[in-house]
């Protein structure tokens, strides 16, 4: 029998790896929400809300390369925006699927509830445009096609598509067929000149590096340009956003560089460069150290997705893949000068000492273990993270470009979702995760056993290090009972801790260690306990804000 439309899109959402769809279900999206829950390959996660559950599928897509979600008319889409906004900032791949009224409602502009009782229905698809890269209304007619031509825009630009299924139309049968879209190739000719003229540019360098970025891992070419790295032995440092896209634990890293913040000796290395190959990378104020970084553009060497520039001149229709594939055996090995990256040193403190930013980092770098997915929250404790070195196989995540504060908690479910052989850590400001806390109920809901700690520092300590008066009321919070939340959110049996001395912390750490129950541990630091990034970009940043 002929699918239907909606079943036509599920089986090609699966074909293309998607196992699992957030979501809150609505009336206006029954057909989508039957057909998800009837698929025997597709699962439906229900969410708290549809925030959440973009965020959920954002974590999703960081592990899986892509994710869906579904909401309903109005009311639902709207709740996701930020999230699908932060999806694309972030190029991430997600299909949104939203279930709207009937068409022959819609024809007759009538009042209905979800609507602004204006009787207009294109509204929220016009809303959903600037933050998706594609968008269609299904129908049995064009159901086929749209659906590739949406697969194949959300694959080239690893940006969210927008799907609206009308509920009259959702459960008929799909007319015709379409041939998959095949995936963007480069020009040969251009592919040809791209490479030589990258190979000629480094033939006379004394000093090179590779800066491999965020789009290196979001476009897939994470295996490529690792072998780039292994067949020419150039040495790489990474920005903040770009954090773990290649394994830290290799000789070749040289650590993490941000501009003239943190790390002199990344910097002067980088810096003294004399070509710099940045591959997928986007310069943004948190990438560059607060525009502190200094790369002269004579000498970086920028490979993007879809084109590449070497000096002044722009190679179009250059895939990353492609030209670092011919890179790899293009550029000569040589015995490249690089520096060792370095961690977060020896933790300091003990005994009943309170837990400052030189006691807790550091003791958190020692905990992440090989293969850990780590999701740092936006504040001042993904600042102090992300200058650990990561171990063998483990990833950092952090939401660095959109930096919508409370992305990280259902983030970390939706990539537990995604992984759930592999241990998820969860590292959140207690201000960042009032706003989703409720998402660590699916972890239980869903039998998933992550190892969260709560940073509660009394309030949002990066606002107040960047503001004017870090004492105003503005950066105050409600005293949450944070241990008492799993709990209360379902997720039985959970270790929850409460850390407020370096004894405590080591305690805690040692138990969630070898918990083989989720972890939700509470660590209670000053005020104004903060990591070096986060004191250091309270003066740079006062430049930028003008404060
Ligand atoms: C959705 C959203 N609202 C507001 C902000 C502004 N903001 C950025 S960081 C932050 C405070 C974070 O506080 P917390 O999670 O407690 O981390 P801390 O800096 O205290 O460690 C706020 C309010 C934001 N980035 N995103
Ligand atoms: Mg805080």
């Amino acid at each position: 029998m002929k699918k239907s439309v909606i079943q036509h899109v599920l089986s090609r959402l699966c074909d293309i790896g998607i196992r699992d769809v957030f979501g809150v279900p609505g009336d206006f999206a029954f057909p989508v929400n039957d057909a998800i829950c009837n698929h025997p390959k597709v699962k439906w996660i229900g969410c708290s809300n549809e925030l959440n559950a973009a965020y959920a599928a954002d974590g999703y897509a960081r592990i899986n390369g892509i994710a869906a979600m579904s909401t309903t008319y109005g009311v639902g889409e709207l709740s996701a925006v930020n999230g699908i906004a932060g999806a694309y900032a972030e190029h991430l791949p997600v299909f949104h699927l939203v279930g709207t009224p009937n068409m022959s409602v819609q024809s007759a502009h009538a009042l209905m509830h979800h609507t602004l009782g204006n009787g207009e229905y294109n509204l929220f698809q016009r809303m959903a445009e600037p933050v998706s890269c594609a968008q269609a209304v299904l129908t049995p007619q064009n159901a086929a096609y749209e659906t590739e031509r949406l697969i194949a825009a959300a694959l080239y630009h690893r940006r969210p598509v927008y799907m609206a299924f009308p509920a009259d139309l959702a459960n008929f049968p799909v007319i015709g067929e379409s041939a998959e879209l095949p995936a963007a190739k480069s020009d040969p000719d251009s592919l040809e000149a791209a490479a030589s003229a990258i190979s000629e540019a480094l033939k006379d360098a004394r000093a090179a590096c590779v800066l491999p970025g965020i789009l290196v891992g979001r476009s897939g070419s994470k295996a490529a340009m690792q072998k780039v790295v292994d067949d020419t032995g150039l040495p790489f440092a990474t920005m903040f956003m770009d954090k773990s896209v290649l394994d830290e634990r290799q000789s070749g890293y040289v650590g993490m560089y941000d501009g003239a913040l943190m790390n002199t000796d990344v910097r002067d290395f980088v810096e003294g460069c004399d070509k710099i190959l940045a591959v997928g990378t986007l310069m943004t104020d948190f990438n560059t150290g607060a525009f502190t970084s200094r790369l002269d553009p004579s000498k970086t060497i920028s490979i993007g997705h879809h084109r590449t520039r070497v000096g002044t001149k722009t190679y179009s229709s250059v895939e990353m893949s492609d030209l670092l594939t011919v890179l790899a055996n293009r550029i000569p090995k040589r015995k490249w000068r690089g520096i060792e990256a370095t961690s977060l040193g020896a933790p300091s403190g003990s005994g009943g000492d309170a837990i400052d930013a030189a006691a807790l980092y550091p003791r958190w770098a020692r905990f992440i273990k090989e293969d850990d997915i780590l999701v740092a929250e936006t504040g001042t404790a993904s600042m102090g993270l992300g200058f650990a070195l990561m171990p063998a196989g483990a990833t950092f995540h952090n939401q660095t470009l959109w930096g919508s504060i409370g992305w990280a908690t259902p983030a970390a479910f939706g990539a537990a979702v995604a992984a759930p052989h592999r241990r998820v850590v969860l590292i959140t400001g207690e201000g960042s995760h009032q706003l989703t806390a409720q998402e660590i109920g699916q972890f239980g809901r869903n039998g998933l056993k992550p190892i969260v700690f709560v940073l509660n520092n009394s309030g949002y300590l990066i606002e107040r290090l960047l503001c004017k008066d870090p004492a105003i009321a503005y950066n105050d919070l409600a005293s949450w009972r944070y241990t008492e939340l799993p709990h209360a959110l379902g997720c039985d049996g959970w270790l929850t801790l409460r850390a407020t001395t370096c004894a405590q912390l080591d305690d805690a750490l040692e138990k969630a260690s070898h918990a083989v129950t989720g972890v939700y541990v509470e660590v209670v630091t000053d005020t104004y306990a903060a990591s070096s990034l986060a004191l250091k970009l309270h003066e740079s940043m006062k430049t930028l804000y003008g404060a």
